[in-house]
């Protein structure tokens, strides 16, 4: 039977990676396939979008570098936070250099992303190294990685055989957990795909992103996971209702494929 089509907990039963293991588990008992894009500017507005749409969340996806005010309290707060609405945090990085150079920006620098981040990202634009790099410095802490296979970004380059490469390394390699793209790629070890672009209202913005609904990526495509930003708590909007909306949609098309 293909993963698409079993339930988030027997695929959590049966995953040998603890990361992937603990998300299908918190998906589970919270029936939640969403993740949070928390692209918000300060500490404060990081915290209280996190702490009020934790509870409809499995995934806390951050971008650490556009907060003016970091501190490594935000970070104690935040992991404060995903143990009281259980949630994992993935932190966005998108690492793109040499094996050497990623262990640097992974383990260290202002914000030591490997100590805090259960989830983080890169592309393979530079070979396989960036995964081992990475590797070396998140396995030892029980970490996991998603390779960019797709983006949802209108031209985007990453197609055909450049996604092709994506999913053999990540095959390969059992530091990874998954991809971030459009569909499912695999049915070998399970890979989980997280799904940016969902929206159940716009179809883009001014810069290029372009929005499918929870129903296309997860029902149609079988990806696992619908990651929103903008939806949720965009000008105007009602944090919590929309975080509510987009759990409901996204379970909902979960449901709808497994009884297909
Ligand atoms: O291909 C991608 C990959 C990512 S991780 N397209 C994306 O949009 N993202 C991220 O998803 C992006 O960096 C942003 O944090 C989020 C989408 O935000 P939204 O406001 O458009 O929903």
């Amino acid at each position: 039977v293909s993963f698409s089509q079993q339930t988030y907990a027997s695929r959590g039963e049966q995953h040998a990676h603890p990361v992937a293991k603990q998300l299908f588990a918190t998906m589970e008992r919270k029936q939640s396939n969403l993740s949070l894009a928390a692209d918000v500017s300060t500490k404060s507005e990081l915290l209280e979008i996190a702490d009020k749409v934790g509870p409809y969340i499995c995934v806390l996806k951050t971008h650490i570098d556009v907060i003016s005010n970091f501190d490594q309290d935000l970070v104690v707060q935040l992991q404060a936070l995903a143990e009281k609405h259980d949630f994992l945090i993935f932190e966005d990085r998108k690492f793109a250099d040499i094996g050497n150079t990623v262990k640097l920006q992974y383990g260290g620098g202002v914000y030591r992303i490997a100590d805090w981040a259960h989830i983080t990202n890169c592309h393979v634009i530079p070979g396989e190294g960036i995964i081992q790099g990475l590797a070396e410095v998140g396995m030892p802490k029980g970490r996991g990685l998603l390779l960019l296979a797709e983006m949802s970004s209108k031209g985007m380059l990453a197609t055909g055989a450049y996604t092709d490469k994506n999913v053999d390394m990540a095959i390969r390699n059992e530091f990874v957990i998954g991809f971030i793209g459009s569909r499912r790629f695999t049915e070998e070890r399970d890979l989980i795909t997280m799904t940016p672009g969902v929206g159940l209202h716009a179809s883009g913005d001014a810069l290029g992103q372009q929005y499918r609904t929870p129903e296309h990526i997860i029902t149609e495509n079988g990806s696992d996971i619908i990651i929103v930003g903008r939806g949720i708590y965009g000008p105007g909007k009602d944090a919590v209702a929309e975080a509510q909306r987009y759990r409901e949609a996204g379970w909902n098309a979960y449901l709808k494929r497994l009884d297909q």
